[in-house]
């Protein structure tokens, strides 16, 4: 077991604990002592999918309909690490992300012997918090859409004593396309809770399990047993891959640590047919424009003032910046009520056409759940194509205090003088 963080003992935390121990509701309600606010928006973790392009891209030149499924599942199983536990390994803990504003984007691009993916993440709801994605490769005709909600509940209760544990649920999904074959994957999202908040180290566990379905009739099913009850490793999985209907008939398996290495297996003959080892596979940096470049509602450049404030432990300008984009939002909605209208999404639409998954969807028993994402949302491939920046010219983000309403600063200040 590690130590004790000195900043677990800290008044700060421990009155974190309490909140969320009587917490039910919105995860970005939750206010938090500065050392566990991260600078990083929930908006940039779209990006987590394709750590490794050529993984991500390596089904399409497979021409067996099976192992392509295996490929598939490869692939999802090799983003898991930097989905989950990339955090907590590079800053020590889990910290509270950013919490993404309506319109807020992240764009970049992977550029590697896979040629060019290309990312785009945009807000597409604030109540509820959505992200949408939409993640391609042109040249292997490889596309990932996705969006997704995350819906919390923040205690558990013993002998009537409520303890602070994080459990959260992931709605919405993802779907692979491969043009080639024309075929599709949709991808459920596990469930997860956060493991070490009381020592004040909290950490990503994942629960239960999660499928692959494809239109070509293969399912894998990953079942995630934390501490593996055999293996005794914790972010233990096993996977299973079958002729959809027939879990008993097992193709191939996967077995390993989410955050480590991993195996698959021929199911049959037991013959290793493929692995994966995270410290042997080449990450390729995802490239984004530098922040002077880019547009204002991108989110590293909207989030610049927040982010360096954290840094500096400022918790007073922390709160004067965050607030003022809250306020600035706040006066974006009212605006549009008034006028009749919603905001403009620059990638994404809300769709109707929702039989893909629901044909997939079905065959795993899972189900589409509109309200709790506000809707359900496809990328739009005409509104991206004329998407150019500055994408939000009309509607700047900032307006200098004399252009904007005084309260808008006015209550930002006194958020700020409320933390210090
Ligand atoms: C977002 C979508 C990604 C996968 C993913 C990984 C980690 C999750 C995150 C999602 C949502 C926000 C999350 C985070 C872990 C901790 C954080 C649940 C699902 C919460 C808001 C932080 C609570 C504060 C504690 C650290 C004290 O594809």
């Amino acid at each position: 077991g590690a130590e004790t963080p000195p900043q677990a003992k800290s008044s700060s935390w421990s009155s974190f604990l309490k909140s969320i121990a009587s917490f039910n509701g919105d995860l970005s309600s939750l206010t938090a002592p500065a050392w566990i606010l991260s600078t990083t928006s929930l908006v940039e973790f779209s990006s987590y999918w394709t750590e490794h392009p050529s993984v991500f891209v390596a089904p399409a030149a497979e021409k067996d309909p099976a192992k392509r499924a295996m490929l598939v599942l490869k692939w999802f199983l090799s983003t898991l690490k930097q989905q989950y536990a990339s955090r907590s390994e590079k800053l020590g803990s889990e910290k509270k992300p950013l919490n993404p504003f309506l319109g807020e984007l992240f764009l970049g691009k992977w550029e590697d012997e896979a040629g060019e993916t290309r990312l785009v993440s945009e807000q597409v709801s604030h109540h509820p918090p959505v992200t949408a994605y939409c993640i391609w490769n042109a040249n292997a005709g490889v596309r990932l859409q996705g969006y997704n909600a995350q819906k919390a509940s923040f205690s558990r209760t013993i002998n009537h004593i409520r303890l602070p544990n994080a459990s959260v649920q992931q709605i919405g999904h993802a779907i692979l396309h491969i043009d080639e074959y024309d075929e599709d994957y949709l991808i459920t999202l596990p469930s997860l809770h956060i493991e070490g908040l009381i020592s004040g180290s909290p950490y990503v566990e994942l629960n239960r399990c999660s499928y692959i379905q494809s239109s070509t009739g293969y399912t894998a099913k990953i079942d995630y047993s934390g501490k593996g009850w055999i293996s005794g490793k914790s972010n233990t999985f096993s996977a299973v891959l079958y002729p959809q209907g027939k879990e008993k008939e097992a193709i191939y398996t996967a077995d390993g640590q989410w955050n480590g290495a991993f195996v698959i297996k021929n199911a049959k003959t037991k013959e290793v047919v493929d692995t994966y080892d995270p410290e042997k596979t080449k990450v390729t940096p995802l490239t984004v424009a530098p922040i002077e470049e880019q547009d204002d509602y991108e989110s590293r450049r909207a989030w610049k003032k927040v982010a360096d404030a954290i840094i500096k432990g400022d918790m007073e300008t922390t709160s004067f910046e965050k607030s003022l984009i809250e306020n600035r939002q706040r006066e974006l909605r009212r605006l549009e009520k008034e006028e009749g209208r919603e905001w403009y999404r620059r990638f994404f639409t809300r769709t109707e056409k929702i039989s893909l998954f629901e044909k997939l969807a079905g065959k795993i028993g899972e189900q589409i759940n509109d309200s709790l994402t506000n809707g359900v949302w496809a990328f739009d491939q005409e509104k991206a194509s004329q998407a150019k920046p500055p994408f939000h010219a009309d509607v700047p983000f900032f307006k200098s205090e004399s252009e904007e309403s005084s309260e808008v600063y006015e209550s930002a200040r006194e958020s700020a003088n409320e933390s210090s």
